[in-house]
């Protein structure tokens, strides 16, 4: 275990089995101004429809385009390719590889959601773009973003929220993201010591700080399945806590999206709560300046 000088309040990576844990923090710190996000507290998430112009999605996708053509970025730490074949899954950084990202999420009506949310300034804790390609794009099975950034980051509470930018349409059978409404007020502690550089693996197939078969059973039955849906342009805005995974995507219609984290500067990483070392500043960014 970490020698950690703040109280572990969300300990998981346990030897054993743990219970649930009722979430200690809230949900929304700040005040709502935007109709879409009124019923964030219960739901755990919002879907804005129409966020990005049409435009601007083709901008992004360019830039999605330029960066997967660039070879020497390929090479790069950042791109994570697919396990199962030589295609891109994610690329890490978007918003320092892309002036046009950096510019897009400092937008009022980007940053300003998750002021909103968080109750305070905010600094982008990670982005990347998902690339699901068709036909053979992997998933990512059934977790909470929180738990593995309170792991294996140090993010001390679930005072963060994920957005969620369809690049490309959203349908129920490409892989679209799957939510369970309202779970991100249960805490559920993952099995097993976290692996030296465990990244390397998880952010192709998470193996460690994957909820049991009967957590996630029991939390379907109990809050049900919501899926995202939506035109490109459409986002999601959701909590850090929520449980939430994707299918496969057999189809021949790529799922891409714009993955863009804000965290509290109330909120900023100290040592990992239960992982040998912290992850490289390009998926847990540890420079805490609030986004201007
Ligand atoms: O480990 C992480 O930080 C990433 N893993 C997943 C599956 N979702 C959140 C985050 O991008
Ligand atoms: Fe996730």
């Amino acid at each position: 275990m970490s020698s950690h000088a703040l109280i572990d309040r969300y300990p998981t990576r346990t030897a054993g089995p743990a219970p649930h844990l009722e979430r200690i923090d809230p949900t929304v710190w700040g005040e709502i101004g935007t109709p879409a996000l009124s019923n964030f507290e219960s739901d755990g998430f919002a879907i804005l429809d129409d966020l990005l112009e049409r435009e601007e999605v083709a901008d992004v996708a360019a830039e999605l385009g330029r960066m997967t053509r660039d070879p020497e970025l390929m090479l790069d730490e950042r791109v994570v390719i697919e396990k199962g074949s030589n295609r891109v899954r994610s690329i890490f950084e978007v918003h320092k590889l892309s002036a046009v990202i950096s510019n897009l999420v400092r937008e009022s009506r980007i940053a300003g959601l998750a002021r909103q949310v968080l109750g305070s300034e905010v600094y982008i804790h990670q982005s990347r773009i998902n690339y699901m390609p068709g036909l053979r794009g992997a998933g990512f099975y059934w977790h909470s973003d929180f738990e593995t950034w309170h792991a294996e980051d140090g993010m001390p509470a679930p005072r963060a929220v994920s957005l969620s930018i369809a690049l490309t349409d959203n349908y129920p059978f490409n892989g679209s993201l799957m939510v369970m409404p309202g779970s991100h007020r249960t805490f559920v502690p993952c099995q097993g010591e976290t692996p030296d550089a465990n990244y390397r693996n998880s952010l192709r197939e998470q193996e460690i700080g994957v909820p049991s078969e009967a957590d996630i059973t029991e939390l379907a039955n109990k809050h049900g399945i919501a899926q995202f849906t939506g035109r490109a342009g459409s986002a999601l805005l959701f909590d850090s806590n929520i449980m939430h995974g994707s299918s496969n995507n057999i189809t021949p219609f790529p799922r891409s999206n714009l993955f863009i984290v804000f965290n509290s500067v109330e909120n900023t990483l100290t040592a990992p709560f239960a992982a040998p070392a912290p992850r490289p500043t390009h998926i847990g960014n540890r420079d805490f300046r609030p986004i201007a």
